[in-house]
């Protein structure tokens, strides 16, 4: 009888019991403990009893339902005598009984409960004879056990994938000795925020440059998950930071613990940590990577314990409780956070074989492509209970941007096979093309926001990143207008640069404007921050691999020099509060996606393109390179380690 070892697991203790001294009178000591044994005994043996009394009690309604239920039930039996049939070695019984057999099994299964019965009282009796230490230390083992069973299952290895080694013949160096050098200091840049943050905020989820600690937001919760490093790991790797690479790697695999009573943004997770994770393991094989990004995909599920399956936009990570931001439109989901799961969770699944996290992400999309969507717009809340729009804002930038980013990239990160994704998103595209892109006065291209009818003329820096998509999407467009969105994503890297070229620092401001008379610059005063942000740059780096017009390495290396000049300090990097002061004051924040996407993004700029080709790889929305997944269409997702179903 093991159950009396797993009792204590349950970390509750039973109140006293009046058994006492006379029932056990050489083992007071132990009597807490012995007082579980006997409760268990006793409850055992009540089971037992109800057991029996329900099986064996004569002419009663359930004994005649046993009997019918076992005409259903095949019984090992060869003679076909009493009108049964036999099929194969099983008899199927029929109405004839054979009575004498009935008793004789009864009695042996009387004779075998009792038997255990006493078997499992002399065990009691042995463990009550131990001291309180003993039974204490055997317990102790068995729950060791359980905990070692667990970990053996949490960390058993994947089965293997083939890994692309497509990373660049001689790693992407150019040719040229100016853009050589220009991309070594990019590298250099990388290294000083690396070098401080391993310094400084070791383990911590950011850094603070100028106090030279640790950093976070509520975004990572409460614990101390390294997010640098994990959203580091492939900019190392790629800038061929190997040594730093090992540290990053050697942190996460003893350090990084998902099993936190700590609550975080499921999207930020999930495009930092899953992204950064999967990333590390296809750029470097290491199994550790894939281990870690399942284990958390784990933890994320409980998020999507929703009514309509939309996911809570934040979990905690143990008890699996989640909840939205409380400044979200009546409770809603943000669609740029569960509409930003597909990439990763895709890989979860062809990577692990369970379609668990496919069928999730799978679900969003269905319910999505079901609802009302005015004027062709997806507003950018959903209310996960009941499945209805919150506030009809629709953006491009913050709220919605990866959304649509996603609908690209799901396509052609499966070979270009999920055309439902590319439906989804050349139809966003075309409405939001009508709605709200527009060109000012002065003839700049700019997104607007939708905001309950009408279209505010403000574009935000998340929304740069749009020119990329645009010239990444051109390619495959609907009724081959690749030149139009070609054009369209450079007019707005034209606007972004313009963004950026009318401040006093050259680094461009959290949103700006074109209405009265003001033309793509910050109007508010908490508008005018530059936070480390890379989607100027990632627009510019699209560009380059679609034309190679040298104006965006051009455009890249001043934001670099800009970036060097005013957010380099000599503990890291740091955001600006007002790009438009000739003497900034400093936020404090090296932000994880500076080394996830900023000093990546400007590094690939000043790298030849076979370094990563987007033919082979697709990245994610905080830059973390994915592999295209070679898949073949079918009904059903099937996953194994080398070809994945598509539905
Ligand atoms: C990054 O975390 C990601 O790019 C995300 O999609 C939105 N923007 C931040 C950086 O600005």
């Amino acid at each position: 009888m093991t159950t009396p070892a797993l009792l204590p697991l349950s970390g509750r203790r039973l109140p006293p019991l009046n058994l006492g001294a006379s029932a056990f009178p050489h083992h007071r000591a132990t009597l807490r403990l012995s007082e579980k044994f006997i409760l268990l005994l006793i409850l055992s043996a009540f089971i037992t009893l109800c057991f029996g009394a329900f099986f064996f009690l004569p002419d009663s309604s359930k004994h005649k339902r046993f009997d019918l239920g076992l005409e259903d039930v095949l019984i090992p039996h060869v003679d076909t005598s009493k009108g049964g049939k036999n099929l194969g070695g099983f008899l199927i019984h029929g109405q004839g009984h054979d009575e004498h057999r009935h008793r004789e099994e009864e009695e042996r299964l009387r004779n075998k409960i009792r038997a255990d019965h006493e078997k499992a009282l002399e065990e009691a009796k042995e463990k009550l004879k131990k001291s309180r230490d003993e039974i204490q230390a055997e317990i102790q083992t068995e729950k060791n056990k359980v905990v070692q069973e667990l970990k053996k299952k949490d960390s058993k290895p994947l089965p293997p994938v083939p890994l692309p080694n497509l990373i660049g013949i001689n790693s992407g160096e150019p040719a040229d000795p100016d853009i050589r050098e220009k991309r070594n200091k990019i590298k250099e840049m990388m290294k000083h925020a690396w070098d401080n943050y391993r310094q400084y905020g070791w383990g911590h989820n950011e850094l603070k440059p100028i106090a030279r600690k640790g950093h976070s937001t509520n975004i990572f919760g409460n614990s101390q998950m390294g997010a640098t490093i994990v959203d580091a790991l492939d900019t190392l790797y790629i800038m061929g930071l190997h040594d730093e690479f090992r540290e990053g790697q050697e942190w996460i695999d003893k350090n990084l613990d998902f099993s936190v009573n700590s609550e975080v943004s499921v999207f930020e997770v999930n495009i930092r940590f899953i992204g950064g994770l999967l990333a590390a393991y296809y750029l470097s094989g290491q199994e550790v990577f894939k281990i870690k990004a399942v284990q958390l995909a784990g933890k994320l599920l409980p998020a999507f314990n929703t009514p309509t399956g939309i996911p809570w936009a934040m979990v905690n990570l143990k008890s699996g409780v989640g909840r939205n931001w409380g400044w979200a439109s009546a409770g809603s989901s943000i669609l740029a956070e569960f509409g930003t799961l597909h990439m990763e969770f895709v890989h979860l699944s062809y990577l692990t074989g369970d379609p668990v996290y496919y069928n999730k992400v799978m679900h969003i999309r269905k319910l999505l492509q079901k609802m009302d969507r005015p004027n062709g717009l997806y507003p950018n809340y959903l209310n996960p209970r009941t499945g209805r729009w919150g506030q009809h804002h629709t953006s491009v930038g913050g709220l919605g941007d990866s959304f649509y980013e996603y609908l690209l990239k799901a396509w052609l990160m499966s070979d270009k096979m999920d055309t439902e994704a590319r439906k989804m998103y050349d139809d966003a595209i075309e409405a939001i093309e009508k709605h709200l892109i527009r060109k000012s006065n002065g003839g700049l291209t700019f997104i607007g926001e939708w905001k309950n009818g009408h279209l505010e003329r403000k574009m935000g820096h998340l929304t740069c990143f749009a020119g990329g998509m645009f010239a990444l999407g051109a390619d495959g467009s609907r009724d081959d207008k690749a030149g139009h969105y070609l054009q369209l994503g450079a007019e707005i890297a034209h606007t972004c640069h313009e963004s950026y070229d009318r401040t006093t620092l050259k680094l461009g401001p959290e949103a700006f404007k074109f209405d009265g008379g003001v033309e793509a610059v910050a109007v508010r005063q908490n508008e005018k921050y530059y936070i480390l942000r890379p989607e100027v740059i990632e627009t510019y780096w699209y560009m380059w691999r679609f034309t190679h017009d040298p104006k965006y390495r051009q455009w890249g290396w001043e934001a670099t020099q800009a970036i060097d000049k005013y957010c380099r300090v000599s503990g890291g990097f740091s955001g600006v509060k007002d790009v438009y002061s000739s003497s900034p004051t400093y936020d404090d924040v090296q932000q994880s996606f500076f080394l996830a996407e900023t000093l990546k993004y400007l590094y690939l700029l000043f790298s030849s393109d076979d370094l990563l080709p987007l033919d082979n790889w697709v990245f994610n929305t905080e830059a973390h390179p994915l592999p295209v997944l070679h898949l073949t269409i079918s009904k059903h997702l099937v996953c194994s380690s080398l070809s994945a179903m598509w539905v």
